[in-house]
């Protein structure tokens, strides 16, 4: 993550401080975002690991994903890379699921027999709100590979839920950018 943003800083500006470790977050918006301690990029391998947290703040009435709702946060992995999400839900009363979904400014409150943007980007028992990831449940993994570059969105297909706001961006770079814009 840090080997990364210092590439950045070289690449973008001479002048702004070499060595300033905090010089990232001063850069033009064409530098890097910050990378949440709960995403993983492997440049090398080309892979992206995500933990991903239904219910993990009271945001939202817990209907929201690492804390985020409502597309108020976005996140950005590189084209090409494979994306592993380690989802889990910590809302006692409800389950959740994801999936890359068509980026949209509003969601219907049921989905039926959804398609992932790109294979496999979905979770178990998505639409069911009998089975989909509940909080008593072990954590699930799936990867996939985020073979097109575009502004889609992470979504829980559990009917209402993304209607009420369980949303947030998922954009693929093209550009090799990645983490997390707020
Ligand atoms: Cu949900």
């Amino acid at each position: 993550m840090i080997v990364l943003a210092l590439a950045a800083c070289g690449d973008e500006g001479e002048g702004e401080g070499a060595g300033d470790a905090n010089s990232a977050a001063l850069a033009p918006s064409t530098a890097s975002v910050p990378t949440p301690a709960w995403m993983d990029v492997d440049p090398g391998e080309r892979i992206v690991t995500i933990d991903l947290t239904a219910g993990l703040t009271a945001t939202n009435d817990l209907w929201n994903f690492n804390g985020y709702a409502r597309g108020a946060a976005t996140l950005i992995v590189p084209e090409g890379f494979t994306v592993t999400i380690n989802f889990k839900n910590m809302d006692p009363a409800n389950t959740h699921s994801v999936a890359v979904m068509p980026a949209s400014d509003g969601y219907d409150a049921t989905f039926h027999a959804p398609q992932p943007v790109f294979l496999g980007a979905i979770s178990a028992a998505a639409t069911s709100v009998t089975d989909a990831q509940s909080a008593d449940d072990e954590p699930q993994s799936f990867s996939f590979r985020a073979s097109r570059a575009g502004h889609y969105a992470l979504v829980c297909l559990v009917p209402a839920h993304a209607l009420t706001g369980m949303w947030v961006g998922f954009e693929v770079s093209s550009s090799g950018e990645a983490g997390l814009r707020t």
